[in-house]
């Protein structure tokens, strides 16, 4: 990529500068010198015209038949699936994911689009019987409206996908602004609605920083908003959407659990570990970001899993035999090793990773080494804070039950890993560990868009997302009374 690729806001079907004045850009965070996308930011201008495009788009696209409607998002699907090859490496070059994991993300966001279109046509509702003669009770589902959507960087096709399917094909029109670090990809996805024959103002993109996400979610006249990012922000979304009687969804974080037990297939746990912790440098809401192995297999657990660490290659993300890539931005960068410095400072104990690259190109970039730490039973800090980088806090237990407890210490619920051939231990683990998503001997990422998606306590606000589950935040019921009308009968 050499020229950055140009950037333009999608208002009411038409590809515009935004009147910002301010520039929206993206750079590459293996090599920061290099500008992947840019455009004009839109402003608050912009976003009163996609509302008002998205608020006339609304009544006809409720009204279109849920198979069209669905029919669109299955042809997008098509079109996000031939791409893949090209999408995928820019998707590497703009978030820092290795181009292979990148390439993936792009197939999933297809298969997302798949499945929503898809289930357009599903039953549409209940019907019940009346205590009255003559009666009969249904309860049908209409759209919110008009949907704020606000998504982060780090599925920067993906998240899009699985929020604006199911806004689509419940019958919602959309006003969608990206995290500003990736505004590349979702101009692509974008692209790949228009192509499929989306009507205009169905879907409006607004590109630019946290500023117009913030603006969405103080309009009262959006009728709902869906968000995926940090717990912060998470929550003064939705405390701005209740001041205005708007609903909020929102993901938020997590500090997910591995928990290793002693009967433990011990290969196929450090490969899962690995994967949850350092996948996409660790940058999920549901990676692995605590480790918790009874003391039976504790140390040839950690060296095995300290050895497969120290051999995994940071690099650029676009080579073929790179593992990690880089963080999302320098701030990320800064204030994950910081977090890593005071677990240090606190009595932590560094199995591997913990000193910052400080030359070469991975000094340059937004590398981060891929870091376990054991933790002394008073380094809280790591232990408690999401701190969304390639950072494994570990910790030993005496037995089983000691194990799920020390899981279950986290005010988050997102998600967890169990990893135990005994029947019985997973079972409990069911019981006990009140999680939004559990693995039993997987890693704690993955998520399949037909299943219900998000977090038990502090992680999530709002219905979840996903399969069935999608369509509590993006319709509501409306009770039908319904007889016939002529009296006697
Ligand atoms: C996954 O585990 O593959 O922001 C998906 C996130 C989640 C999605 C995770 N909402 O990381």
């Amino acid at each position: 990529m050499t020229e950055p690729v140009q950037l333009q806001n999608l208002i009411g079907g038409r590809w515009r500068e935004g009147r910002g004045g301010t520039t929206a850009a993206s750079v590459n965070p293996a090599e920061p010198e290099l500008v992947v996308a840019s455009g004009t930011a839109a402003d608050a201008g912009d976003l009163d015209d996609a509302v008002i495009a998205a608020r006339a788009a609304a009544a006809d696209w409720s009204r279109t038949p849920a198979h069209e409607r669905g029919a669109v998002l299955v042809r997008a699907a098509a079109v996000v699936e031939a791409a893949a090859g090209e999408w995928g490496p820019e998707l590497a070059q703009e978030e820092g994911k290795t181009r292979a994991e990148a390439i993936g993300e792009v197939l999933r966001a297809a298969h997302i689009l798949r499945y929503h279109g898809q289930d357009a046509d599903r039953e549409a509702g209940e019907v019940f019987a009346s205590p009255r003669r003559g009666e009969r009770i249904l309860v049908t589902r209409r759209p919110m409206g008009v949907v704020g959507v606000i998504t982060p960087f780090n599925f920067p096709i993906a998240i899009p996908a699985w929020k604006i399917a199911p806004a689509l094909t419940y019958g919602n029109t959309v006003v969608w602004k990206p995290a500003g670090t990736v505004p590349l990809l979702a101009t692509r996805l974008a692209e790949a609605l228009v192509d499929a024959g989306l009507p205009d103002g169905v879907l409006n993109l607004l590109i630019g920083n946290g500023a117009i996400g913030a603006a969405i979610s103080e309009r009262a006249d959006v009728d709902a908003v869906t968000f995926t990012g940090s717990t912060g922000v998470g929550r003064r979304i939705a405390a701005s959407g209740a001041l205005r009687g708007v609903s909020v969804q929102a993901e938020m974080g997590g500090k997910n659990a591995a928990v290793v037990l002693g009967d433990a297939d011990i290969e196929l746990a450090v490969d899962q570990v690995l994967a949850g912790a350092f996948r996409s440098t660790g940058q999920k809401c549901t990676a692995t970001s605590r480790l918790i192995v009874t003391d039976d297999i504790a140390a040839d657990f950690l060296s095995l899993l300290g050895e497969r660490v120290q051999d995994l290659r940071v690099g650029n993300p676009m080579e073929e035999d790179t593992d990690l890539g880089p963080v999302i931005t320098a701030d990320a960068r800064q204030s994950i090793q910081k977090g890593v410095d005071t677990a240090l400072t606190q009595g932590a104990r560094r199995i591997v990773g913990g000193i910052a690259y400080d030359d070469g190109e991975l000094a340059t970039g937004y590398y981060v080494p891929p870091t376990v730490l054991e933790l002394s039973s008073n380094a809280p800090d790591l232990w408690r804070d999401e701190l969304f980088g390639p950072v494994l806090a570990v910790r030993r237990a005496a037995n089983a039950d000691q194990a799920f407890a020390m899981a279950a210490d986290s005010e988050f619920g997102l998600s967890a890993a169990v990893f135990t051939q005994d029947l019985t231990r997973a079972l409990q683990a069911v019981e006990e560990l009140d999680v939004g998503v559990l693995h039993i001997n997987s890693e704690s990422a993955g998520a399949d868009p037909h299943v219900p998606f998000g977090g038990a306590k502090k992680s999530g606000l709002g219905p979840n997302e996903q399969g069935r589950a999608a369509r509590e935040f993006f319709t509501h019921t409306s009770t039908v009374y319904l007889r016939g009308g002529r009296a006697g009968l």
